[in-house]
């Protein structure tokens, strides 16, 4: 005999678990479901059972969850799931996590969204905030390994000042009431083709951030980037730009800028603040600075001081996995930024660095024209070392029939990516950086980019120590 839910949930990872805790916690009578059967959600089942959760594994029994006062989706569900279809079908309308998880917070939201740097700035502007003595909750799309998922959030007593949530766009995807007080796009390219139609399909979903905006609104919004200043359209709110030079944005000057080399802010209610150098700032990569300005913006609007903001820029270390520099090793650095799942992360990456770049691409392929990328290769790597699924495509596009790419001298490994981390390190010379930025995401050799990020740390750490013959640049 199958009970009535209040709330059913699918999807048992780190979203549905967390906020299978919060509707349990809120009293409600909770059914949740996965079509995994694996360990790792046989413990997560187990352990909601003895709080009093039903919980479904291996099926989703859509007749029951159709019942459900409130449906919760996890965002790794795609809207082409039978159990999704079979619900729209009845026309069961649900939620994302983050929506659900929202209307329980106490205080005001920061939402950060856009297609690359939205964890940076996330972690940086509640960082931020915490150093100007704000007290803050983190989480959301960040990743389980950083920060919880948002309904872990509505759980904490007491609440905290202000919540600072890191939202996808299939998290976007599914709200209703979701209200930010302040929203923040980084910036806009086109990601997740394998779920999308097209990039508009995509920004649509992003543009749900405005969706109940009021003139209250404060939006941070990404000056140098025509889509993100489109995005809002014409909700109400006040919008405020970074960009890092001065100038004119769309006509107004931007709020969060730099000038001979120092982070400004014009929030609007005082004159500038000049904030620290932008070679202060401990984060490596030029893009770098735009997470810092947005960051820095948003925790001003939000109330910290700019000393405050000042000494957690200072003392910031970058999300694992983004630029990070894992080894000096024979004069070489190596970078790990296996997080750039998209030719844009990729893109920007490689524009950022100041020195010769042996660059690893490849990964499992999403679709995306890689040809943007052939700009930011020529003339700045010394070699590109292309892996995996991806690797016979990114060289085709790359190469070209005799076009720009043509120059590139690009290596393909077949043997996986030991294979290429080993022709990379040999490639490369003192002086150089040999950067992991894949473009692709990693699930054809991974279970995710954090292992794929962590076995090149293994092996960068584990290169050969002598540099006996290799030459300088
Ligand atoms: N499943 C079903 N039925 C289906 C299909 C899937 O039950 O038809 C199950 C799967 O077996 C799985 C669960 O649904 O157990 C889906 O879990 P999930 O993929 O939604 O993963 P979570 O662990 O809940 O993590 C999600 C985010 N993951 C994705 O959006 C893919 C995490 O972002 C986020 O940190 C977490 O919620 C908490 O908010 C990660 C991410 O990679 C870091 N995000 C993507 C990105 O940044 O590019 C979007």
């Amino acid at each position: 005999m199958s009970q009535r839910a209040g709330v059913a949930i699918l999807g048992l990872g780190a979203s549905g678990f967390s906020a299978a805790q919060l509707a349990l916690q809120k009293g409600e009578n909770v059914h949740v479901s996965d079509l995994r059967t694996d360990s790792v959600v046989g413990d997560r089942a187990r352990r909601l059972r003895e709080l009093g959760a039903a919980v479904e594994l291996g099926s989703h029994d859509v007749p029951r969850i159709a019942t459900a006062r409130v449906v919760v989706v996890s965002p790794g569900i795609p809207p082409d799931a039978p159990a999704l279809v079979e619900l729209r079908r009845r026309s069961v309308v649900w939620v994302s996590e983050p929506e659900f998880a929202a209307r329980y917070f106490q205080g005001p939201l920061i939402a950060v969204t856009g297609t690359n740097g939205k964890t940076t700035t996330t972690l940086l502007t509640a960082h931020l905030l915490d150093a100007a003595g704000i007290r803050v909750a983190v989480g959301g799309n960040v990743g389980e390994d950083l920060a919880p998922a948002a309904s872990e959030l509505a759980l904490l007593e007491p609440a905290p000042e202000w919540y600072v949530l890191e939202m996808s766009s299939f998290q976007l995807a599914d709200t209703a009431a979701f209200a930010p007080r302040i929203g923040v796009v980084t910036t806009l390219a086109p990601d997740h083709l394998d779920r999308y139609r097209s990039t508009r399909e995509y920004y649509a979903d992003k543009a749900r951030l405005f969706r109940n905006a009021t003139p209250e609104s404060r939006w941070v919004l990404n000056g140098e980037s025509e889509a993100v200043r489109a995005l809002p359209g014409d909700a109400p709110g006040v919008r405020c730009y970074f960009a890092r030079a001065a100038a004119d944005t769309d006509g107004a000057l931007p709020a969060a800028y730099t000038e001979e080399g120092v982070l400004c802010l014009r929030p609007g209610w005082t004159g500038v603040e000049r904030l620290i150098r932008t070679g202060e700032l401990p984060l490596s990569g030029g893009h770098q600075v735009m997470n810092a300005l947005a960051a820095s913006l948003t925790a001003r609007l939000a109330g910290a001081d700019p000393e405050g903001i000042r000494r957690g820029l200072r003392e910031f270390r970058g999300p694992p996995h983004r630029m990070e520099v894992v080894a000096e090793r024979n004069g070489i650095r190596w970078i790990n930024d296996s997080k750039a799942t998209n030719v844009e992360a990729a893109r920007s990456a490689l524009l950022g660095l100041d020195r010769p770049v042996v660059a690893i691409l490849g990964g499992k392929d999403k679709g995306e024209d890689f040809r943007p990328l052939v700009e930011a290769l020529t003339g700045r790597v010394r070699a590109v070392v292309l892996y995996g699924e991806a690797g016979p495509r990114l060289r085709e596009e790359l190469q070209g029939e005799g076009g720009e790419g043509a120059a590139i001298p690009l290596h393909l490994v077949a043997d996986g990516f030991d294979e290429a981390v080993a022709v990379a390190s040999g490639a490369a010379r003192r002086g150089d950086a040999i950067l992991l930025t894949p473009a692709c995401s990693s699930f054809d050799l991974f279970v995710d980019y954090r292992a794929r990020g962590h076995r090149f740390r293994e092996l960068a750490l584990a290169a050969p120590d002598s540099d006996a013959g290799r030459g300088e640049s």
